[in-house]
């Protein structure tokens, strides 16, 4: 399977669970400016909606929206506990985390990416990342991961979002249980490995 990933963009998230659940996969960066991939194939008609990530299987199909890739990932590999098992209530308790990663934290940073973003609306997404962020902590306190004593996608996924808050000069050390979890999850080998091969180390 392949990966088509932007260094450093949310598919970091997808590419932290191919280390972690060993399996065999490649990778093509994506231009999103041009659209164009590194080996000159037309992004739009990989994925219509023209952003990362993507994941081509060895059979065409393509699963597009990181927590999709993510959980089917996971389900993969039942053994590494990457997810609950499916249809339990920790299932449903991952998919809310899911959730809440991507529309409360992952697309409140978007807005300091464009350009066009007025100040405004830029300390409106600020404040709401706090108290985000806040509640994330809170959530944490005794907790190696998000979802208790393992490591799970979602914390992939959190990991990679949290990693941007350095762009916009918030400091997450302000919540010394978030500044942990996040030393904690980037000395993971599989973290360190997708980190490597992005260029991010
Ligand atoms: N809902 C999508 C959002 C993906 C997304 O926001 N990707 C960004 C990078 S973090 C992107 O490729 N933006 C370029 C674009 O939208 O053209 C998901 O969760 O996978």
């Amino acid at each position: 399977m392949k990966l088509f990933l932007k260094p450093g963009a949310c598919s970091l998230s997808p590419h932290i669970v191919l280390e972690e659940a060993g399996l065999k996969y490649e990778t093509e960066v994506v231009d999103l400016q041009t659209k164009v991939t590194a080996s000159g194939a037309d992004y739009w008609k990989i994925n219509p909606k023209g952003y990362v990530p993507a994941l081509q299987l060895d059979n065409g199909d393509v699963i597009t929206e990181g927590p999709a890739i993510i959980q089917y990932l996971a389900d993969q590999v039942p053994g590494k506990k990457l997810a609950p098992a499916n249809g339990t209530i920790e299932r449903y308790t991952l998919q809310g985390w899911l959730t809440f990663i991507g529309t409360e934290i992952h697309k409140t940073f978007s807005p300091f990416f464009n350009p066009a973003t007025p100040a405004e609306w830029k300390a409106m997404c600020r404040a709401n990342l706090e108290r985000r962020f806040g509640y994330v902590a809170e959530q944490l306190a005794g907790k190696d991961y998000l979802m208790g004593a393992d490591f799970s996608v979602a914390d992939a996924y959190l990991f990679t979002v949290m990693g941007w808050a350095k762009y916009i000069e918030l400091d997450l050390s302000q919540w010394p249980a978030l500044a942990a979890y996040q030393a904690r999850v980037a000395a993971r080998p599989a973290v360190v490995a997708a980190m490597k091969a992005e260029g991010l180390l």
